[in-house]
């Protein structure tokens, strides 16, 4: 019997094939670049611009002191660097998202049309519930702005509910535009990393800077449609996504949807760069991978235990999340630094 024609795209297709959760999740076709002993057919190892050790530009982080980055065929200009970031770098990072960037009012998330801001920030208001019983915390119950939503927990909004917050220049979700007036500060530890990171990329010719962020907070079930990032008005200016967490499906196709994608894993730790003919095409996150979270960020022992305050709180929300950072320059040209 042959296959019966279908008008999805091959994009399409490959989304569904991850998404479905009728059958066990097959990774074989999956690129997964953990442990790379013999290079498969069509990928090619990078020569990063790894600067000596002398010259490196303190930036107070720790990354993989000899990185590699891989780039496949099928998906020309996505730079993959596995495991750049170290255990004690990742919980880092995602205790200030979680602490320091969620607590500013103006980084503006999925939830701040629905919901007030929380003072504090809404992961530390969900902590501070912990000791509550449930009778406490349903008196607790956080009013929304809208009339057809219903009060909800702290914790709730932070587990449930809560998808992505804005880092920088705040994108306009219904303009699809950034606004033209000074942006919010973005945080300065977190473009040092950024930029040390687009740095070692063989195309890195022009300054980099880390202008605007999207944190996304997946849980297993959550998907990210595919889509383009073309709202920055620099389209050539590589985009950085860093993954924590639990592992997920990353689909990297081109400029139309009409070409398949390729199917990379993307595990705690990894980044991966799209430049060139990659940073115009289309991506999503068909998967998040259930019980994938490292042990060094889903318990509290291991790593850095007791020196970088990497308490049970953020271990008990990682465990079931996965936390990717979207880095990208806004402007046409930026100043050196
Ligand atoms: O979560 C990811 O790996 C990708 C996120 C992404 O594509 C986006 O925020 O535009």
């Amino acid at each position: 019997m042959g296959t019966a024609p279908t008008n999805k795209t091959p994009f399409r297709l490959a989304e569904l094939k991850y998404k479905r959760k009728d059958q066990p999740l097959d990774l074989s076709d999956v690129l997964d670049l953990s442990d790379v002993e013999k290079l498969p057919e069509g990928l090619r190892r990078v020569e990063l611009n790894l600067p000596r050790q002398e010259a490196v530009v303190e930036t107070g982080w720790d990354i993989a002191e000899n990185p590699v980055a891989y780039e496949y065929e099928r998906a020309p200009g996505l730079i993959i660097l596995p495991n750049v970031l170290p255990p004690r770098t990742q919980r880092t990072l995602i205790r200030k998202t979680l602490l320091r960037d969620i607590a500013k009012p103006y980084n503006k998330g999925n939830l701040t049309p629905f919901y007030p801001f929380i003072p504090g920030g809404l992961f530390a208001a969900a902590i501070a519930t912990q000791q509550q019983s449930e009778e406490e915390q349903t008196l607790d119950l956080v009013q929304p702005l809208q009339d057809h939503l219903k009060p909800m927990s702290v914790r709730e909004l932070l587990e449930k509910k809560l998808r992505w917050i804005t880092l920088g220049h705040q994108y306009d979700w219904t303009s699809k535009t950034y606004p033209p007036s000074p942006p919010p500060p973005f945080p300065t530890d977190i473009a040092l990393l950024s930029s040390r990171l687009v740095s070692v990329l063989p195309s890195s010719t022009h300054t980099w800077l880390a202008q605007t962020a999207i944190v996304n907070f997946y849980s297993p079930g959550d998907t990210l449609s595919p889509h383009t990032d073309h709202s920055e008005p620099n389209h050539t200016a590589p985009l950085l996504s860093l993954s924590l967490g639990c592992s997920a499906i990353f689909l990297m196709g081109r400029e139309t949807k009409d070409v398949a994608p390729l199917a990379i894993l993307v595990r705690s730790g990894d980044a991966v760069v799209m430049t060139g003919k990659a940073r115009m095409g289309f991506h999503a996150v068909p998967r998040v991978i259930e019980g994938t979270c490292p042990g060094y960020l889903g318990e509290v022992g291991g790593q850095g235990e007791g020196e970088d305050g990497w308490v049970e709180e953020f271990a008990g929300y990682m465990r079931g999340k996965r936390v990717n950072l979207n880095v990208r320059q806004v402007d046409l040209d930026v100043d050196e630094a």
